[in-house]
């Protein structure tokens, strides 16, 4: 029988709530809960596409032990004995563990207890420190505590949304549509983005602050000192709940608006009209993301933000505050179990010896890590230079992800002992492990996440974990009771985990600590199945309810009152004589980091298939860059990437912007945290992620091609590749520096089998040629080769991969690399959702349709996630610009 479960989003922290649906025959369908708080049935790209990426393709489906398979048995002792003894001769400090907020609160609780409690060092960290440090560091300097103080729902209750580093249209979708809805309904609800970049989410911005990189310390400065002479503060609040006003202030002011101009490039106009609208507007939201974390000042950066709220007293009241966007769909529990190598548990701190005694007694451990630990950037220097000799990498693939990516993927590869737990078999990172442990996936496994607003919900299995996988708790379980700690990791079930958890956070609590669970505390197996999101704190004897702190003060530092942060540090330059480019990372709409999950989906793989640098057109044309050409980037690591230009006016001059989630895997020179210096937060430990002083040049190749074909590419020898799936089989973009013979070279990579038939087109003098390969009556690749990047139609080509080509004459057809007449050519994917292409959309505007809406009536596009509409709109507007012209 059909049947549906309630579960969670695997991707983003606005934590949507879904509806697997199950059918008779195993399909999988998915739907928006309409009934989850985060989201009310809405659902994404990424997460409507969630059922097209449950396929064995490349999962890890037992353990092996240098490549070869082995029982679980004997791979957990091979962990077990390995920790044990590089523990005995060289002492807890000299093994690791480097975790991942992707987990589920009860695998990273357990690792936690595991290394803080059993092992006694706190080399624990995880890639939450390149995502949310700078909050919590932030959170922690100004509140005493890492505590989000607003809910989603004050982003609709605002009448000022500011978005500061964010990319909400593509990052944190559905929680921007609720913005955008509320927008439409209630114009005078003002946002405001500040972003270097002109991205997606500017498209509902009033005001866009194109701001200079890391100018957003100055900006914030300069609004709390305009806010004081608007006397637009709130001084009652100020005096009751905070200290350190006058110093913070003092410092702010003496900032010159000659200097504010300088540091931030923004037209004086423009700020004093984002100044005028924030000191005028008493509800409103900053929210902000990577473009405030991932800087050398990032937790300056927060702390400014925050500054401004805590002068107007707003925080934590309807429509108010600073609100801290978390990226991964568990960073939040992370954080509650104390997963970073500076946090204890439940929001306890290692540096308190009250803390350490409450938990050691708590967990009745032996010892107890009395020091923070290495944080992620120094964890991986420590393995380089040989401290750590034995590391236990989960759900994260640093050798893509880290800064000095090649430096990190040196230190893995030359460190003595190496676990992975992943659930797919050959991420980069998987390549290098000693021991592979198939983790159970999304879907499979079971626990609690909880997103940026302090919901926690449930991921529920819907479907049995493939081959030997097995979930992260056990796994870490296991270790802990083969390494002689039988009785504190005798855990049968998550919901076992998750009631020790709850009641540590309520254990000597009595309301000195924000993270209290204690009404879960004595949850049995079926409260937890039964389990409806709720808002955290939630204490024992309590009911669930919207909750949100500070108001009234009430803060975690000793005396209850917050603390105002000189923030005085000015923004560093990067950009130097041989690295005159400013180079910004960050993500696309449709892919999720190293895509070992959305690149299984073609729909989401459609958007942008190959991986780019944006670059704005004066600096196309200055360094004689062409859109498409491929375009090489150095930087001070000595690294270099090939990827392919995409010119654009929404880039700043003076910056590139690469997303960050093309891999060894999907291309063939595109990891671009290889040219990110490890440079980090002096506070947080956050690497400065967007802000890389690089040298860009064109490079030109002998040839360029573009390949489709329905079997996976194998042996891929070209300069450049990128490798991306499609409906039936794979597309392949492609650049050589020298003449191959085509034919061979297409028949030993693309799989195509002796016997296909070959319809086939070559000139030397121009240098185009272009081959197909036909089994039976099926396509099974093509290649199409040009001295220039190939003009050839790429949606439409891979759609042949399911074509019938019984007719031999339609077979010119695709020599010819476009549609007959009559075919209609979709064009590059828009809308994935529905997959409606760009040339579907432009005719329907053609055809008189002139808004989204009308767009999204016709061809469903726009219509679902609606992450698209950003893009639907500017070609409606480019279309009828030019037929106004
Ligand atoms: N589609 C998609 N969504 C995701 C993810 C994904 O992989 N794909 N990952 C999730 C995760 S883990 C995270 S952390 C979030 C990240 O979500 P976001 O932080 O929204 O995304 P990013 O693209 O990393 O960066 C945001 C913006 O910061 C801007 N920026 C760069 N430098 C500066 C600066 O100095 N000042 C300011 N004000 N802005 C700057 C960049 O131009 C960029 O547009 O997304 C989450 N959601
Ligand atoms: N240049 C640059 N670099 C960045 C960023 C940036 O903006 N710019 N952003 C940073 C940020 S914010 C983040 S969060 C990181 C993300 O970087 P990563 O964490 O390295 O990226 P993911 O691809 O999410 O890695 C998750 C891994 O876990 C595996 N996995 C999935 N589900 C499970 C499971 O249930 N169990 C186990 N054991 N494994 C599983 C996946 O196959 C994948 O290999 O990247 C950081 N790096
Ligand atoms: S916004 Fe999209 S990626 Fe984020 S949780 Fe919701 S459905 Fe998942
Ligand atoms: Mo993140």
């Amino acid at each position: 029988m059909a049947h549906e479960v309630k579960t969670t989003c695997p991707y983003c922290g606005v934590g949507c709530g879904v509806i697997a649906k199950v059918e008779e025959n195993g399909a999988v369908s998915i739907k928006g809960d309409p009934d989850h708080p985060a989201n009310y049935g809405r659902l994404c790209s990424k997460g409507s596409a969630l059922g097209e990426t449950l396929d064995l393709d490349g999962r890890a489906l037992y353990p092996t032990v240098d490549g070869k398979r082995q029982s679980w048995d004997a791979a957990l002792d091979l962990v077990a004995e390995t920790f044990s003894r590089t523990i005995s001769e060289q002492g807890p400090d000299s093994v690791a563990f480097y975790l991942s907020g992707q987990l589920l609160t009860e695998d990273y609780y357990v690792a936690n207890k595991l290394m803080k409690g059993f092992i006694g060092s706190a080399n624990i960290d995880t890639n939450s420190r390149l995502c949310m440090a700078s909050s919590v560091a932030g959170h922690k300097r100004a509140f005493g505590a890492d505590t989000v103080p607003g809910n989603y729902r004050d982003l609709e209750l605002a009448d000022l949304v500011v978005l500061v580093g964010s990319n909400m249209g593509w990052c944190h979708p559905v929680l921007y549509q609720r913005l955008a809805a509320e927008k439409a309904k209630r114009p005078g609800l003002k946002v405001v983005v500040i972003d270097p970049r002109r991205t997606a989410t500017s498209d509902i911005a009033d005001l866009h602050l194109s701001i200079r990189p890391d100018g957003d310390v100055a900006l914030f400065n300069g609004l709390l000192a305009h806010l004081v002479e608007a006397g637009a503060i709130d001084q009652s609040y100020i005096a009751a709940h905070t200290t350190g006003f006058a110093e913070t202030f003092s410092a702010a002011a003496s900032q010159s608006f000659a200097d504010l101009l300088d540091a931030t490039g923004l037209p004086a106009m423009q700020i004093r009209q984002f100044f005028q609208m924030f000191a005028a507007t008493e509800r409103s939201v900053t929210c902000y993301s990577q473009g405030v974390n991932q800087s050398s000042l990032g937790t300056d950066k927060v702390n400014a933000i925050i500054n401004c709220h805590l002068a107007t007293g707003r925080v934590g009241k309807p429509g108010c505050g600073p609100f801290s966007l978390t990226g991964q769909p568990n960073a939040m529990g992370g954080r509650e179990v104390g997963g970073l190598a500076n946090m204890l548990a439940a929001h306890m701190e290692i540096a308190n010896p009250d803390d350490r005694d409450r938990v050691r007694r708590f967990w009745a451990s032996p010892s107890i890590a009395e020091k923070p630990g290495l944080k992620a950037v120094e964890m991986f220097q420590a393995v380089a230079d040989g401290r750590i000799k034995a590391l236990w990498i989960m759900s994260t693939n640093p050798v893509v992800s880290m800064p000095d990516a090649d430096a990190v993927k040196a230190a893995i590869a030359a460190c003595p002992f190496v676990v992975v737990s992943d659930i797919q078999a050959d991420t980069d990172t998987a390549q290098l492990a000693h021991v592979l442990l198939p983790a159970a996936g999304w879907g499979e496994k079971s626990g609690t996440v909880t997103n940026s607003e302090r919901r926690i919900s449930r991921q529920r299995p819907f479907k049995l974990a493939p081959g030997e996988a097995r979930p992260d708790w056990w796994q870490m379980a296991e270790v802990g009771r083969r390494m002689g700690f039988a009785e504190a990791f005798a855990y049968s079930s998550p919901a076992e985990i998750f009631a020790e958890h709850a009641s540590l956070s309520a254990f000597e609590n009595h309301g000195s600590r924000d993270f209290d669970i204690g009404a879960y505390a004595t949850a049995r197996e079926a409260d937890y199945e039964a389990l409806i999101p709720f808002q955290w704190p939630q204490q024992a004897g309590e009911t669930a309810s919207e909750s949100r702190f500070f108001a009234n003060g009430g803060f975690y530092h000793a005396d209850g009152k917050a603390r105002f942060i000189v923030c005085d540090t000015a923004a560093p330059e990067r950009v130097k004589a041989d690295f005159p480019f400013t180079l910004n990372t960050g993500r696309v709409r449709d892919h999720w980091h190293t895509m070992t999950r959305t690149a299984k989906s073609a729909r989401l793989s459609a958007h942008l298939a190959e991986p780019f640098a944006e670059i704005h057109p004066l600096d196309a044309a200055s360094l004689g860059l062409a859109d498409a050409a491929l375009v090489e980037l150095t930087s001070e690591t000595g690294a270099r990437i090939l990827v392919r230009t995409l010119v654009t006016a929404r880039q700043s001059r003076g910056s590139i912007f690469v997303p960050m989630h093309w891999t060894g895997e999907t291309a063939s020179l595109a990891r671009v945290d290889t040219l990110v210096p490890s440079v980090t937060d002096p506070i947080s430990g956050q690497p400065a992620l967007k802000h890389v002083g690089v040298s860009v040049k064109p490079y030109n190749a002998h040839a360029y091609g573009f390949a489709v074909t329905a079997q996976k590419p194998i042996g891929l020898d070209a300069t450049y590749w990128a490798l991306a799936k499609a409906d039936n089989g794979w597309r392949l973009e492609l650049a050589f520096d020298s003449a191959e013979d085509w034919e061979s070279w297409a028949r030993a990579t693309l799989g195509v089998p002796d016997s296909a038939d070959m319809v086939g087109y070559g000139d030397a003098t121009t240098g185009d040629h272009r081959l197909a390969f036909f089994d039976g009556d099926r396509l099974c690749a093509a290649l199409f080769i040009a001295r220039q990047p190939v003009a050839v139609s790429r949606n439409w080509a891979a759609a042949q991969l399911a074509g019938d080509f019984s007719d031999r004459r339609s077979r010119y057809g695709l020599i010819a690399g476009r549609p007959s007449a009559g075919e209609v050519d979709p064009g590059a994917i828009v809308c994935s959702c529905f997959s409606v292409g760009i040339n579907q959309i432009a005719n329907a505007v053609t055809d008189g349709c002139r808004t989204t809406e009308e767009i999204g009536q016709c061809l469903s596009a726009g219509t679902n996630c609606g992450s698209c509409r950003a893009e639907i709109r500017r070609i409606i507007d480019d279309i009828t610009i030019l037929a106004a012209e």
